[in-house]
């Protein structure tokens, strides 16, 4: 652990003068990148990547599922549990934590300053709360794309009711339009990412396990361009030994209160 750091537990007296002398300086960066995973839409009532899958998916390892070979051996459970996962997120709404980060950035943006939103997520909480400048490395779970023409449509209604889903035109089966394990990232989201940790002088980790690449790559690159790093999680992640600082806890408790802090701080 980094010797001038110190791990910050959520209980508030401990926390809230960090966070009252951590925002000034935020308040002062020039360029922002937030990269988010999965913990951030845990509030909202979407289990995280890795929480223990339930039901009749308790047998089954995400990482597995989440492959162009498990959807080429039984595309009937691929398409079956990412259909579970987008009704699980069309009864979702963002929470405190996405709708501070989106009011971090229209703060950031009115003092001219950057702010770049990199998501892991695949369910578009930060669109719908607000967030413009978003980097999607993971593509969406309401975009299916069909796997024989490529037409892509996006789904917002009711469950299928054929799995896998076909398409209109040529009644090809269509997958989510999300980034598998082993699968190659969207040159312009790669493009992106790397052009906004370039410029930055702070990145903020937020509700992530930092282990899947390239995402987990981002810190050290943040880092070695210069930035302060920040990490927000409810548990100790491989990032948590290198960050600057790390506030552990929900991020839907402690996003709000260091966003208003920032926004006093730079007022
Ligand atoms: C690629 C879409 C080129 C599908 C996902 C270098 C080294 C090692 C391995 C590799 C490497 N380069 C590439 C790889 C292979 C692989 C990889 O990273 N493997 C790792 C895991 C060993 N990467 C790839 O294949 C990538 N492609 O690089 O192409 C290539 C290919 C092969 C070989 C070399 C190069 C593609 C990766 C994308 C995979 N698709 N998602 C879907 O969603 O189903 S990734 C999946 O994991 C999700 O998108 C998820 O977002 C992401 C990361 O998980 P997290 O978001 O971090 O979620 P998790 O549950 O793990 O953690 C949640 C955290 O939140 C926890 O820490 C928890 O404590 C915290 N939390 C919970 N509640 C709260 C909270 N925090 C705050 N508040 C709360 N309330
Ligand atoms: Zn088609």
């Amino acid at each position: 652990m980094a010797p001038e750091r110190e791990a910050l537990y959520a209980p508030d007296m401990v926390m809230e003068p960090a966070i009252q002398s951590l925002a000034v300086a935020l308040s002062r960066k020039r360029s922002i990148v937030v990269l988010t995973g999965a913990g951030v839409s845990a509030e909202s009532g979407i289990p995280t990547f890795r929480d223990a899958l339930t039901g009749y998916w308790a047998k089954f390892d995400p990482q597995e599922l989440a492959t162009p070979e498990a959807f080429e051996r039984n595309p009937e459970e691929v398409s079956r549990w990412y259909d579970e996962r987008r009704m699980r997120c069309r009864d979702a709404r963002p929470n405190p934590a996405h709708r501070a980060l989106a009011q971090w950035e229209a703060l950031q943006t009115a003092r001219g300053g950057r702010f770049t939103l990199i998501t892991q997520n695949v369910d578009r909480l930060h669109q719908a709360a607000g967030n413009r400048t978003i980097v999607e490395l993971h593509g969406s779970l309401w975009v299916w794309r069909c796997t024989r023409c490529s037409r892509e449509v996006e789904e917002r209604g009711p469950a299928f009711t054929e799995f896998p889903p076909r398409c209109i035109d040529c009644g090809g089966p269509r997958r989510p339009g999300v980034v598998w394990f082993g699968e190659f990232l969207a040159p312009t989201v790669i493009r992106d990412a790397h052009a906004a940790l370039a410029d930055c002088d702070l990145f903020v980790s937020i509700g992530t396990s930092a282990v899947v690449h390239p995402a987990a790559s981002f810190l050290a690159e943040a880092r070695a361009n210069g930035a302060y790093t920040l990490e927000i999680n409810l548990d100790a992640t491989p990032a948590s030994a290198t960050v600057d600082q790390a506030l552990f806890g929900k991020a839907g408790e402690i996003l709000p209160r260091l966003v208003g802090a920032i926004e006093a701080a730079g007022a």
